[in-house]
């Protein structure tokens, strides 16, 4: 009876293994409210000994505040509010200056636990190991989820702020992709060291690990053209996922590499999020997901009923709790998240002396695609007049690249459990075990709680 009551309320649809609940109430608003990320359910398996084990320190109970906000970050655009999230090279010069501004702002509220930047880089620390956050299809929906939280959290400073997305493409093809004008006081500051240019310099972390610093360049490599086209290739959430797929075409994979590109923080699953590298390379992500999504459509797929059957690990399963408000695992495929949000990239074609639409970025006419300019470009091309030592900062940096190197013994002797993103492979070899996972949803009785205790919810 209930039930029912519900189902006409909320309008169900069969899909697949399940049923999705739309977690959209009838006026817009998303029904959920924050739950602790205490697992509800238990997920404990053998194969989870290669995922982090959950530091600690991360676990911090929340306060009554801490949730109240986290609460309120759960909402959708309202009606018209389209929310254009754009190549951050394409950013005007005062969008660009309203989001370093409202990030920083977060970073300076300390009315809730820590700070509210830190809180939410948190709850993806929290996240990290026992959620459908990473190591399998649920990957995108949660990362699409977390961006609308951090997102709303920008408008609530600054009610015009939107992500800007880092299409590290536009890189790739320099000789030296860490020169790009990304790394450069006008967009995330320096990569080498201590972040001690650009909107983010001097900034502090948690729980031990140090000021802000990335180690740009050291280790593998950034996304390409080429791997947008393989991704393109494919039609289906599980042909471009963790764990059924090879890593050319995994996108989850090639975002992994980009991780450990950018290094420091962002070389670790657990901390990623403390560095604001992590928004914007998201963003890029799931820019690129909904590019997958449009291609779906254009072939009768409805990616909103597309979840493969073979999941993986268990907390990826359909009806897992999210870890996100009491979202189940499916949730993030649905299309609300994005609805009012439109992607605007860069393309070769504008008259004039800014081909593609930023003087931070050249048309590179044998390919007829957007390259970035690097720091000096820039530098030369528009500051002619502002005077910078590059051979000093460079000794400066060098210096300072060397301080980097120190935190990376000093965190291996903190007790943590390195899940480098590198280690984030689901070992396929292990398929024969893994298929015991995806079970008849109904049967299962974990997954039978996590739906009861979803439903109670909604109630
Ligand atoms: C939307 O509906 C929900 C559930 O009925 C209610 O709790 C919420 O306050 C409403 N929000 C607005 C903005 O009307
Ligand atoms: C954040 O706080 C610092 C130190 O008090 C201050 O210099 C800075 O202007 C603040 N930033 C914002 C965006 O409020
Ligand atoms: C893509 O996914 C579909 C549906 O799960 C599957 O049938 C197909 O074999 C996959 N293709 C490849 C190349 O893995
Ligand atoms: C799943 O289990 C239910 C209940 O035992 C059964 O009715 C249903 O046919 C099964 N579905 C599949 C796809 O095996
Ligand atoms: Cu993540």
């Amino acid at each position: 009876m209930i039930l029912c009551f519900l189902l006409l309320q909320w309008g169900t649809q069969t899909v697949g293994q399940g049923v999705f609940i739309n977690p959209v109430n009838t006026n817009g608003t998303v029904r959920v409210e924050f739950v602790e990320f205490e697992q509800p359910l238990d997920f404990d398996i053998h194969d989870e000994s290669m995922f982090a084990t959950s530091d600690p320190r991360f676990e911090f109970p929340l306060t009554e505040a801490d949730v109240t906000w986290l609460n309120s970050l759960f909402s959708l655009p309202e009606e018209g509010e389209t929310r254009e999230r754009k190549e951050y090279r394409l950013l005007t010069e005062e969008e660009r200056e309203y989001f370093h501004r409202a990030v920083n702002m977060l970073k300076n509220d300390t009315t809730v636990s820590l700070n509210k930047y830190d809180l939410l880089a948190n709850i993806h620390s929290r996240s990290s190991s026992n959620t459908a956050a990473h190591g399998g299809p649920g990957f995108l929906g949660w990362h699409r989820v977390f961006l609308l939280l951090f997102e709303n959290a920008l408008r609530q400073m600054i009610p015009t702020a939107t992500l800007p997305y880092w299409d590290c493409t536009l890189d790739h093809p320099l000789s030296h992709p860490s020169e790009s004008v990304i790394w450069s006081d006008v967009f995330l500051g320096n990569g080498d060291g201590e972040v001690n240019t650009g909107p983010f310099r001097g900034w502090n972390t948690q729980f031990g690990f140090g000021l802000l610093h990335r180690q740009v360049s050291s280790l593998r490599h950034l996304m390409s053209v080429h791997d947008l086209r393989n991704i393109l290739e494919e039609d289906f959430l599980g042909n471009i996922s963790y764990p059924d797929t090879k890593s050319s075409k995994n996108l989850e994979q090639l975002h992994n590499n980009v991780h450990v590109w950018v290094g420091g923080l962002m070389r670790k699953i657990e901390i990623g999020a403390f560095d604001p590298v992590f928004y914007v390379l998201h963003t890029f992500i799931d820019k690129v997901w909904e590019d997958f999504r449009v291609h779906q459509r254009s072939k009768e797929i409805d990616p909103t009923k597309d979840y493969p059957e073979f999941y993986g690990r268990r907390n990826h399963a359909s009806f897992a709790p999210m870890g996100l408000g009491n979202l189940v695992v499916i949730d993030g495929i649905s299309d609300v998240w994005n609805k009012n949000v439109v992607y605007r990239q860069p393309s070769c074609g504008n008259s004039g002396q800014n081909e593609c639409g930023s003087k931070f970025l050249r048309c590179d006419h044998s390919t007829w695609t957007c390259v970035s300019k690097t720091k000096d470009e820039v530098t030369k091309s528009t500051n002619k007049d502002k005077h910078k030592d590059t051979t000093l900062s460079r000794t400066l940096n060098s210096g300072l690249k060397e301080l980097d190197n120190l935190y990376i013994p000093s965190l291996l002797n903190s007790g943590i459990s390195h899940s480098v993103y590198s280690d984030f492979l689901y070992p396929l070899k292990d398929r024969q075990s893994t298929a015991m996972y995806s079970e008849n949803v109904s049967q299962s009785s974990a997954l039978q709680k996590a739906k009861e205790i979803y439903m109670s919810h909604l109630n």
